[in-house]
């Protein structure tokens, strides 16, 4: 057999070994029973090897809950890690007689704003009214930073201490 003869078979084996995984590829798609090789193979997303414990639920400040004179940023830090899909949940009383100077919770849009405390591009998540009961819920449902701060007096309660950031982690 010539040269030019062996590699003409190599190409040709080649091309059917490519021909042979391509089809095999194309059943890929119809489940487990018609996927040749031995893997474990199903039609679910990629899953994380690690078993995925429940998310948690947090009280921001936990039993000092959400209130003014408190540094909400030191607990983060201090708190930290964040993860994914967990739940913050802030406790503060809703407005009344006793209580004349209550809070909410903002999104600030960005470190700047954050460090500023500057409320103009801020997203209001809760309003004075909904801390009550069993507290306002928010879930780090995205993976990207959140900057929290509480938007009353004008950013006053912020620069006092009423602000975290939080950057979500995966397990
Ligand atoms: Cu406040």
């Amino acid at each position: 057999m010539g040269l030019i003869c062996k590699q003409w078979l190599l190409s040709i084996t080649i091309i059917v070994t490519l021909f042979v995984l391509g089809s095999s590829n194309a059943n890929f798609q119809k489940g487990p029973q018609s996927w040749k090789f031995e893997f474990n193979y199903t039609n679910e997303p990629f899953r994380h090897p690690k078993p995925i414990q429940s998310s948690r639920r947090i009280t921001i400040g936990e039993s000092d809950n959400w209130r003014f004179g408190f540094n909400y940023t030191e607990w983060a830090i201090t708190n930290a890690p964040f993860f994914f899909n967990d739940t913050l949940v802030f406790k503060f009383d809703p407005p009344s007689d006793t209580n004349i100077h209550p809070h909410s919770v903002y999104l600030l849009p960005n470190l700047w704003s954050f460090l500023r405390c500057d409320l103009r591009w801020a997203k209001r998540v809760a309003n004075t009214s909904q801390g009550g009961g069993e507290g306002f819920e928010f879930v780090l449902n995205k993976w990207k930073p959140y900057y929290f701060a509480c938007g009353e007096s004008n950013g006053f309660h912020c620069q006092s201490g009423m602000k975290f950031f939080v950057m979500p982690s995966f397990r």
